[in-house]
């Protein structure tokens, strides 16, 4: 009987591990922006409120600031022994290279540079926390004026990261099961919520359109080892 309950309470312990996730990635995702850079600033489809974490991602591309006599590069910008030989009344920021991605949050948002060392391999990502709510816009660093004679395009993907489920959690904050197909969570949400509200105050459990989220990561998988830590409050 006690090895019996035992399991029970493995298997209830399992659903819930297996089905409540943390947070779910992306809230919103926006793939295949081209930044031009023949255009000044370009208005991409992510708005962020204040303090929501965004990023950017590098995917494709490459431009100049002069297409006769400069090279095409990624959004890092041209290194300092050619940025050098490129006259420098173009520049909205002397600390930056022509030809960096530039972004900002806002009309009026101060300027900041994307791309650099760690943004410059495409698949590069960046993560960043809005300091005011607005709308994220990007362009090359060259100043309007300047436009003319520039060529090619950057593709990046940006998405929003949602703030997720938050619970707290009374007992343990990391909870482990024997890594193997027994204990892989076959009965769905609902079970998971019937598990969760066993022992959580019913305000903070989690509503089954939650729990079923298809973007909820581990939410069919077996679990060698679950950390709720993450989730807690
Ligand atoms: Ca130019």
């Amino acid at each position: 009987m006690r090895r019996l309950l035992v399991v029970a309470g493995l298997l209830v312990g399992l659903m819930l591990v297996a089905a409540v996730a943390p947070t779910s990635p992306d809230a919103k995702a926006a793939n295949g922006i081209k930044v031009l850079a023949k255009s000044g600033w370009q208005q991409t489809s992510l708005y962020v409120g204040k303090g929501t974490k965004y990023k950017v991602r590098y995917d494709a591309g490459d431009w100049t600031v002069d297409y006769r006599n400069f090279d095409y590069v990624g959004p890092q910008g041209y290194p300092p022994s050619t940025d050098s030989q490129i006259y420098q009344g173009c520049k909205l920021n002397s600390n930056w290279p022509y030809a960096r991605l530039l972004g900002k949050v806002g009309k009026n948002g101060p300027l900041f540079s994307v791309g650099g060392k760690s943004f410059s391999n495409r698949g590069d990502v960046r993560t960043y926390t809005a300091r005011k709510k607005g709308v994220l816009y990007l362009r090359i660093h060259d100043a309007n004026s300047c436009l003319g004679d520039n060529g090619g395009s950057i593709s990046v993907s940006v998405a929003k990261k949602r703030a997720g489920v938050k619970i707290r959690l009374p007992l343990e904050r990391i909870w482990r099961e024997p890594d193997s197909a027994a204990y892989k969570n076959h009965c769905g949400p609902g079970a998971t919520q019937v598990a969760l509200d066993a022992r959580l105050p019913a305000a903070q459990v989690p509503s089954i359109d939650t729990l079923a989220n298809p973007t909820v990561p581990h939410r069919t998988r077996w679990l060698s080892s679950f950390d709720f830590r993450h989730l807690a409050t």
